[in-house]
């Protein structure tokens, strides 16, 4: 059977991307699981701790998190959802893999230079010494998250690939100097639409953490105000037909892109059917499948806000069967390292 593993920061409400980038294909997977798969989902909060956060936000924004993926229609009791730090295994894995991670291939990976940056030029903050411990090993705890359970697939959005690379050198690392086959190769499962860009600046991806509150639809707001961000959003000043064309024109090929992931349908479909329309028209057309699109979910979240025993209770008992997985891996990835306590 298969093992899919996957994880997501709760740094803030989820937004448009994260949820066509990533939960809405977990429910996808999910619904079609055969009997002899597993699916493993977790709350990524030690990851959020790689930027400084408001720590008390955090404990709340954990359980905001959990209740926006079961909104997503994740069903606890065929998938185990939990928070990542309440198994210590991830890091204890994590530890021993740092250890066979080459810093030179860290020091390529694009993602840390893209949050170092957000404080200044990142190649500067790095030759300062500025730049955390724990930012640039991120990737490596990420490989450790998907290894804890020997993954055959990691479903992520398109942002994620070049971390899926490397934790594939990581495995190939450990397999060459321990001799041994123990670790699977993970394979990478692209979710199908493309990146969602900011909407208010679409030369960047939409982000959790933008502080600016009309660059980003989350799931949580009511659908007046999603539609109020999508007839703001930024396009481009070219006149005659809408094309879809994400170097020319980022923020039209955005809504297109939004427009095809919401009502399944591929961009080559839609062109031909927007094309003659105004930019005002394609937004309202947007807002509308957008709208409709995230009802359920939207709904779903504001009921669960209202059980905080019921999420608490479900988040124990999936960190437990998570536990129960990842300690047997574990135990015997410290095996292989010669860490077992066998006379
Ligand atoms: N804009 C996006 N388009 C498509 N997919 C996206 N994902 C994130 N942004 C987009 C996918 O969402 C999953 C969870 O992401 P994450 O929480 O681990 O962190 P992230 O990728 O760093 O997401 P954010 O929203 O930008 O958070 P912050 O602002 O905290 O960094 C992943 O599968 C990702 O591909």
């Amino acid at each position: 059977g298969s093992m899919l593993v996957s994880g997501i920061q709760p740094t803030g409400a989820f937004h448009l991307g994260n949820y066509l980038g990533a939960t809405k294909t977990w429910h996808t997977i999910a619904r079609k699981l055969d009997s002899s798969s597993q699916m493993i989902l977790f709350i990524a909060d030690l990851h959020s701790l790689t930027v400084p956060q408001n720590y008390s936000d955090l404990k709340k924004q954990r359980f905001e998190a959990y209740a926006s993926l079961l909104a997503c229609g994740l069903d606890p009791t065929k998938v185990t959802i939990y928070h990542q730090s309440a198994v210590p295994e991830h890091t204890q894995l994590q530890w021993a893999l740092t250890c066979f991670a080459g810093m030179g291939s860290l020091n390529r990976m694009t993602q840390w230079k893209a949050k170092a940056d957000l404080k200044g030029d990142a190649q500067i903050q790095n030759e300062l010494g500025a730049v955390k411990l724990g930012l640039f090993a991120y990737p490596v705890l990420m490989a450790a998250d998907v290894l804890l359970f020997n993954a055959t697939h990691v479903p992520v959005g398109q942002d994620q690939a070049q971390h899926l690379e490397l934790t594939r050198d990581l495995v190939s690392a450990f397999n060459k100097q321990t001799k041994t086959k123990f670790l699977n190769y993970p394979k990478t499962l692209m979710a199908p639409s493309n990146r969602i860009l900011n909407l208010r600046d679409p030369s960047k991806k939409m982000s959790k953490s933008d502080g600016d509150e009309l660059s980003k639809i989350t799931i949580t707001e009511d659908g007046k105000s999603m539609r109020t961000k999508i007839m703001k959003a930024t396009t481009d000043s070219i006149e005659g037909p809408l094309t879809f064309d994400p170097e020319q024109r980022p923020g039209i090929s955005n809504l297109i892109t939004i427009y095809s992931a919401t009502t399944n349908q591929t961009i080559e479909e839609i062109v031909p059917k927007i094309k003659d329309l105004s930019k005002r028209d394609l937004k309202e057309l947007v807002a509308d499948a957008v709208v409709r699109e995230l009802q359920e979910p939207n709904r779903m979240y504001k009921e669960l806000m209202a059980s905080p025993d019921l999420l608490h209770k479900l988040s124990v008992e999936g960190a437990e069967k998570a536990r129960a997985v990842a300690s047997k891996n574990l135990k015997q990835v410290y095996k292989i390292l010669g860490m077992d306590m066998e006379k």
